[in-house]
Order: structure tokens, then sequence, then C-alpha cells
């Protein structure tokens, strides 16, 4: 048999941000076996267990194949198949009918994580058509981090784990369940065998923790606090890197007299990391050079934020980690088009201006809209009313914190169209559904526009079913009968040209190649300074007034303020067998992980009423789910961590294949939020927990 399989070279994609080279075998147009490829340039071979059931996504049974118009009520599981002409035609009778009685800008567009080139055609799709709004999961995912690095020091300070570092820190981030933005954790396993130190700062006692030289068990929501306290060791102590703050930074006394505030003792009472911890660890960083900070997602899901960002971008300024191999860098792309012209940003000129976010004051360069803004357009129609909405590769309903708010606002709308691999509780809203041709069954690009520094080549390996169309060829085709035709290919196949083109290649060379990978650039500020208005790293920034932002980096308070009445700290993190929402219905998966878990601390389980495997009742002042206990010391007593993105495909379309009993965005809200980016509190939020009813 085995001489019947071809083996073909792709990288995984649309599992998590992607980034792991595959050797796939393939007989008869089906996927028969996956290998990591020793020979990937970021995975040498590893390979996830999301990445080797990847291909049942292909064949399951419940497979969206046909598009779909919705028959009775909204959400009522009743669905009649259609062509793909009249599914176009008629998203588009109805987005263009929205256009002319409200005007372009009461359609958005909506995108989850990024998944692959298939994003930036939707912002391509939005900018044509006239729609200044593109709805993201970016308030909570990568903006703070990449849009607060642009005004702090010109650029996104990506981790490097590709030279040699001293010390690595993961700072919330699970890498070795997440592999974040393509940073696959063999690259940071490589480093510590290779003889790197490790830090962790992680309110749960993750794998990693076990394995590091130091392990910080922080208080969720106030990791800027910490960041400020070893700031203030640093600076107090003259750790810093003397010869770089003197020449290249900005307002580095503001910051001294700023963070001597921040004792240990005092971030101590703020983190509840012991302060004597705070300075062995402030010591240690700053001693290591050079040292990496690999930032996890939760230092972006509070409303502090920019905060958290701010502090951590000038810890690694003062210590001398930026733009240094094995620090914090600025990759440079390789030689492919520019996100301007791929998305055609010169069409829409006044978008800044237009888009709902003009309304709320948000910080300059942030493009998408926060999903909190989007429904209260929808529901308050405030700046202005929302009517029509296109989401692709995103399940709202689940992702966006306050899924009740979602419901609402996503049953408001005059018309809902959805593209997915499988009916979802977004999908299950919609007025039009549409099947796609998802990884492996399509030509493909990863981490375009992502800032690491390079891309990936995921040429397609099986054909798709029959009526299943790339989002590509999707936008394609509805571009041409919302926008002027001009602006649209014969063939989508064109955008994945129009990227590489650039660098001298056609895809089909560039698929050959694998990846391409831009040159490494360190310390350029030496010749050109900083892209700051000051040519340096702003420690203070010399913008706050003009934007109205805080000018240092601060810690007010945790996210949410204590509430006798829930005593506990909910958090939440990524499950490694899952993405997000996605993938319950895979069941190689779901084998692996059946439940919803909520990790507590053992005397808090005995405290509550609550046995190993027992049914958990969370519970905020927002709502209640139900997950299943899992005793572990790795937590600290007073925190719960909850699973995020739990629904369930085999409760069947009444009711949405249950949106509500598990899904941790129950737990959350929108009534406060971050003010430069919208982000609302996923995490630090005050709970209390009991046995499930
Ligand atoms: N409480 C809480 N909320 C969170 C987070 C959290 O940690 N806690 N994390 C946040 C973060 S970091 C992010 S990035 C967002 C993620 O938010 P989303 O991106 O909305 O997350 P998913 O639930 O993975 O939804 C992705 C959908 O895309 C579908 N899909 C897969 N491949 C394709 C394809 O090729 N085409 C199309 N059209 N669809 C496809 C999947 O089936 C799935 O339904 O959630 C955020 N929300
Ligand atoms: N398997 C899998 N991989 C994924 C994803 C997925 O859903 N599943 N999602 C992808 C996406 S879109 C993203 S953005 C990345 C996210 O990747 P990560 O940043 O690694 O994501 P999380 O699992 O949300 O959080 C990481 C760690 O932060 C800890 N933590 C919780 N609260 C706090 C806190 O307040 N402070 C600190 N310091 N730590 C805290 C958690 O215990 C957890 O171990 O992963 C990507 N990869
Ligand atoms: S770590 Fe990510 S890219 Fe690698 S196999 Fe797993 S899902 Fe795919
Ligand atoms: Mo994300």
């Amino acid at each position: 048999m085995s001489e019947d399989i071809k083996w073909m070279k792709t990288h995984c994609g649309k599992m998590d941000h992607g980034g792991c080279a595959l050797i796939v075998g393939v007989k008869d147009n089906r996927i028969v076996k996956v290998k990591g490829d020793p020979e990937g340039f970021l995975n040498q071979g590893y390979v996830c267990p999301k990445g080797l059931a990847s291909p049942d996504r292909l064949t399951h049974p419940d497979r969206l194949i046909h598009p779909l118009r919705r028959t009775g009520a909204r959400g009522a599981g009743g669905w009649e198949r259609i062509s793909w002409d009249d599914a176009l035609d008629e998203i588009a009778r109805n987005f263009n009918r929205l256009k002319s009685d409200y005007g372009a800008r009461s359609v958005a567009f909506g995108v989850g994580m990024p998944k692959g080139l298939e994003h930036f055609v939707l912002i391509r799709l939005a900018n044509i058509f006239g729609s200044p709004n593109v709805v993201a999961s970016q308030d909570v995912c990568h903006a703070p981090r990449e849009i607060t690095g642009v005004h702090t020091c010109g650029f996104y300070p990506v981790v490097d784990l590709h030279q040699r570092s001293k010390l690595v820190v993961l700072w919330g981030s699970n890498l070795t369940s997440t592999n974040e933005e393509g940073e696959i954790n063999s690259m940071l396993l490589k480093q510590l065998k290779e003889g790197a130190d490790l830090m962790v700062v992680d309110p749960r006692r993750i794998d990693m923790a076990e394995r590091a030289d130091m392990w910080l068990q922080v208080k969720p929501g106030t990791d800027h606090a910490l960041a400020l306290g070893f700031l203030h060791v640093v600076i107090e102590e003259g750790l810093y890197d003397k010869d770089f703050v003197a020449q290249w930074t900005h307002g580095f006394d503001d910051l001294a007299n700023h963070v001597k505030g921040f004792t240990p003792e005092k971030v101590s009472d703020m983190t509840w990391v012991p302060s004597e911890r705070i300075r062995e660890a402030a010591r240690f960083y700053a001693a290591s050079k050079p040292a990496a900070i690999q930032w996890g997602n939760p230092i972006e899901h509070h409303t502090n934020t920019f905060d958290v960002a701010r502090a951590l971008i000038c810890l690694m300024a003062v210590c001398g980690n930026l733009a240094v191999p094995g620090g914090n860098v600025n990759a440079l792309d390789p030689k492919v088009i520019g996100l301007g012209a791929f998305v055609r940003a010169d069409l829409i000129p006044e978008k800044r201006k237009e888009m709902i976010t003009a309304a709320h004051g948000v910080i300059p360069r942030f493009m998408t809209i926060p999903p909190a803004f989007f429904r209260r357009a929808v529901l308050e129609e405030t700046p202005y009313p929302v009517k029509g909405f296109y989401a692709m590769c995103s399940n709202p309903m689940l992702s966006y914190a306050d899924s009740r708010q979602t419901f609402e606002a996503l049953n408001k709308l005059e018309f809902l169209a959805v593209s997915d691999l499988f009916m979802t509780p977004t999908a299950a809203l919609a007025d039009i559904v549409l099947p796609v041709a998802s990884h492996f069954e399509m030509d493909d690009i990863g981490h375009y526009g992502l800032g690491h520094g390079y891309i990936l080549a995921r040429p397609r390996v099986v054909d798709p079913p029959e009526h299943c169309w790339p989002d590509m060829k999707i936008m394609n085709e509805l571009g041409k009968r919302i926008s002027p035709p001009e602006h649209w290919h014969d063939d989508y196949g064109r955008f994945l040209e129009d990227v590489v083109r650039p660098a001298g290649l056609t895809y089909q060379e560039f698929a050959e190649k694998g990846y391409l990978k831009g040159p490494d650039r360190f310390r350029a500020y030496e010749a050109k300074g900083f892209k700051t208005p000051t040519g340096k790293v702003e420690l203070s920034l010399s913008t706050a007034e003009k934007f109205g932002l805080a000018p240092l980096p601060d810690f007010k308070g945790p996210p949410e303020p204590e509430d006798a009445e829930y005593p506990l700290i909910l958090t939440g993190s990524k499950s490694r067998y899952y993405l997000h929402s996605s993938y319950r219905w895979v069941g190689r998966l779901r084998e692996k992980r059946p439940y919803p878990k909520c990790e507590i601390h053992p005397e808090t389980a005995e405290a509550n009423g609550i046995g190993e495997g027992e049914g958990i009742r969370i519970e905020t002042r927002y709502g209640a789910i139900t997950q299943k206990a899992h005793l572990t010391d790795r937590m600290h007593p007073e925190v719960v961590n909850a699973s995020h993105g739990w629904w369930f495909p085999e409760a069947g379309p009444d009711g949405q294949y249950d949106w509500q009993s598990a899904n941790y965005n129950m737990l959350t809200s929108t009534g406060r939020l971050g003010k430069e980016y919208g982000t609302p509190n996923l995490k630090g939020i005050p709970c209390r927990i009991g046995p499930a009813q």
C-alpha cells in the first residue's frame, strides 16, 4: 500500500497561527498520514496533537458541503441548499441595499484569529466595498503588544528564539500548549538544551514552570505591577544598561521617579509574588544578556493591557534587550507586497475618521474594530447603525466577551452571512452559510502580516469537496458583485502571486522553497534611530498629551475591584487540544479532552464541597457556567482556571448547540473596557464556585 502514497510538503495551518512544516501522505485524494518535517524551519520535526488530527477536519461526515439559506426563524435550524450563484447574489443584494440605505459603513466584516491570506483579502474586500469596519479579536490578541510597541519604540518587539539567549522569560505564555504566532516550542526547548535559563510568570505551575530556574506565581491581571516592580529594582540598584539608556531612551528620569513608589514590598501586595522573589527575578533578568521575553495573551486580556505592554517594553529597553540578537527584535519581512498595497488601503483614505472606533478615542494606528464597539453599533446604533455582517474564520458567539450580548447583536442584524467548515453557534444564527475549502485543500500563505519576518508556503495537497470554496475565492466572487469588478481577479490564485511577486517568485516557486525569511536585522537604530517622534525608545511617551495617552506605565489596581461575595479570581487558558472554540467536533481531539476542564486547588475544592471530576459551577457578577473540576496544586488556592471556547456540537441545532452552559464568555462583560484598545476583562475577574446543581 505504501507505494501508492504520495508524500507532499506543506505547512500546518488554521489549527493555531500555524508554523510547523509537515510531510503529508496522500492516497486517492485523502490524507492518510501527517508527519512533522525534520527540515522544518520552525519545528524541526515537531508536530502537536492538533496538527496530527488536522486532516480529520476535511472528512467529517457533518462538514458543511453546500451553501445554505435559512428557511425558518433565525436560529431555529431550518436550512435549504442553494447554489453558489444564489448564495452570493443574495449576500450582494443585501449588502448593496444596506449600502444605499445607510452607507457602506453599515456593513461590517468580521474575522477571528489570523489564519491565512484570506484574513487580508477580507480587509481588502471591506476597503473596496467602502466600509471602514473590520471587526477582529485584535483587542485581546496582539494589537496591544504590536501597537503599543509602535508608539513606544517604533516596532513590535518579537521574541527572538532563533539566536541564543541567556535567559528566556515566558511571561503569561504557555508555549508548549499554544506555540503562539509560530513560536513553536521546539525552538524554546532547543534554547534550553543549549543552556539558556528560563523564567516563568504564570499563576499556574505550567509544565515549563516545573523546568524553570524561577517561577513567579502572579495574581491574574497584575502583570503591570510586577513589571513596574522589576523596573524599580533594576533602576534603584543601577542594573540597567547605562549606555543604551543614556543614548537611546527618552524620559528615563520620569520613569525612574515614577517607579520609586513600586517597591517590591508594595508590588508584593499587589501581585502576591513575595518581595524577595521580585528582587531576585529583576536582578536575574537584568544580569542575563541577552534576555528574551515571550509575552503571552493574558497581558492583553484586561482593561489595563496598554500599561502591561508599556511596562514590559520599558523593561526590555532599559536592560538593553531591544533589537539585539536573542532579545526582543524588530523582524524584517522578506521582499513581499506591503500590507497597505495588498489590502488597497488607498481606496479608503478617510477610514480612520469613519471607523466606529473614531467615536471611542482609541489609540492611533489601531485599525480594527473591537467586538464590544461593534455590538454597540448594532444594538445602540452608536456612533451610527451597523446592520449587516460578514463573519469569516471566526465564531463570535464563543470568542467575544459577553456571549449574551453577542447573541442579541447577531439577532438584531438585518443580514448575517457566515463562512465556516462546520455549523457553529454563530453560523446557526446566519441568513446564509457558506461552506469553505480549508487548509490542505487550497494554496495559501501563512504568517503574512504577522510581523515575525517570514512567510510560510501552504500548498494544497488534496482537492476540496465539489461545493466547498476557499474563502479567497468566495470573496473574489462576492467582491465582483458588491464593488467595482476591476479590483478583482479572474482567479483568486492571483492574490498569492501578488504577495510573492516582489521576491521575483511565482507561488509555485515559493511553494518549492517552503518559506521566505527576511534578513536578520539587529540594532538598526544605530544608523537611523528609533521610529518614534524623539528617535528614541519613549519610556515616557512624547505623544501622550496629543493622543490622550498616559505618558508612563502605571498600576491603578486589578482589572475589577475586589468583591467580598466573589472571593476567588477567575482566569483562563487555551487547551492544547483545541483552537479556541474550534474543532470540538473532531473526534480524535474530543477523545483527548471530552469536556471543559476547570482547574482549582485541592484546598479550595474541599472548602467548596467539590471533588475531582465533579461538575463545578463557576459564577461571576455577569453569569454562571458549569465545567468539570480538576484538582491540582499547580493552582494558587485563590485562583480558578476555567476553559475557554466550549460549545457542544452534539447538542444539536435547538438552542444553537448549547453555547451557554460551559462557555467562559458567559462570565465576562463589556461593561468596563480599556480606553486604548476597547479591551474587556477576560481575566482577573472576581468569581465564586460551588458544586454544579
Ligand atoms: N474568554 C476568552 N475569550 C477569548 C480568548 C480567551 O482566551 N478567553 N481568546 C481570544 C483570542 S486570543 C482570539 S484570537 C479570539 C479567537 O476568536 P475566533 O477566531 O473567533 O475563534 P475560533 O473559536 O477558533 O473560531 C474560528 C472559526 O473558524 C472556523 N474555520 C476554520 N478554518 C476555516 C476556514 O478556512 N475558513 C473559514 N471561513 N472558517 C474556518 C472554525 O471552524 C471556527 O468556527 O478569541 C478571543 N476570545
Ligand atoms: N492549543 C492552542 N494553541 C493556540 C490557541 C488555542 O486556542 N489553542 N490560540 C492561539 C492564539 S489566537 C493565541 S493569541 C495564542 C495564545 O497563547 P498563550 O499566550 O500561550 O495563551 P493562554 O493559554 O491564553 O495563556 C498563557 C498562560 O497564561 C497564564 N495566565 C493566565 N492569567 C494570567 C495572568 O493574569 N498573568 C500571567 N502572567 N499569566 C496568566 C495561563 O495560566 C497560561 O498558562 O495561542 C495560539 N495557539
Ligand atoms: S503546533 Fe500549531 S502549527 Fe504545529 S502542528 Fe500544532 S497546530 Fe500545527
Ligand atoms: Mo489570539
